[in-house]
């Protein structure tokens, strides 16, 4: 299937298109009149609900386009640490580009407690009916960034699953294999498979 992915975030369509490619899936971004979408995201508790924002206002970009009737992938996600009781969370990307990382390896200096863990809730819209799929990546904050791929906060996250490297110091199919994006995206995946789609 060919699916555009609705989001300003360009990282997310490389990982998405790893990991769906292999599945039969074509991911590409969408692009309305040469630029790709900026959300306005509702002051909210939920990925959910923002999840649910992106795709209405997604529907809206493409109608009056060649691209209504495509199937549309939009995703939100954040990182929930333990210890700041789920701080950033759906605020992930303002205080990314505020505090940063440096400001959230700040909040947890002294702590003993570095757990955390990546969400994800992903929605795509077939046109006659949408599905969703949730994942969680769980792991915890190192001291200090490490590696230069990925983006947000992968420097700092090293998954439970993984080998000890951040999720920054993992290429794109490494990264997809255990994160919450690639377990919402396999989520889909399988919902697209069943015969109840
Ligand atoms: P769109 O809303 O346009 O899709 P965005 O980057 O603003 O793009 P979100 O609203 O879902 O995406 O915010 C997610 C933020 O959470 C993102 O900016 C990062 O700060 C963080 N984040 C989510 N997934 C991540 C990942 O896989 N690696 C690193 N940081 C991640």
């Amino acid at each position: 299937m060919r699916i555009l992915f609705a989001t300003g975030n360009e990282h997310k369509v490389t990982e998405a298109a790893a990991l769906l490619q292999p599945l039969g899936h074509r991911v590409s971004p969408l692009v309305v009149n040469g630029t790709l979408p900026e959300f306005i995201e509702p002051q909210s508790d939920g990925l959910e609900a923002v999840a649910m924002a992106k795709i209405e206002q997604a529907r809206s970009m493409v109608e009056g386009t060649p691209l209504v009737g495509s199937a549309i992938l939009v995703e939100d996600s954040g990182l929930f640490i333990d210890a700041l009781d789920g701080f950033p969370g759906v605020y992930s990307s303002y205080i990314e580009s505020t505090i940063g990382l440096d400001g959230v390896l700040r909040l947890l200096e002294g702590s003993y407690d570095r757990e955390a863990e990546y969400r994800a809730v992903a929605i795509i819209d077939l046109g006659s009916k949408t599905l969703q799929a949730t994942g969680v990546c769980r792991g915890r904050i190192a001291d200090e960034g490490m590696g230069e791929q990925g983006f947000g906060y992968d420097p700092i996250f090293i998954p439970e699953e993984g080998d000890g490297r951040t999720c920054g110091q993992m290429s794109a199919l490494e990264k997809s294999a255990l994160s919450h994006r690639g377990r919402a995206l396999k989520g889909l995946s399988e919902l697209l498979k069943s015969p109840s789609k």
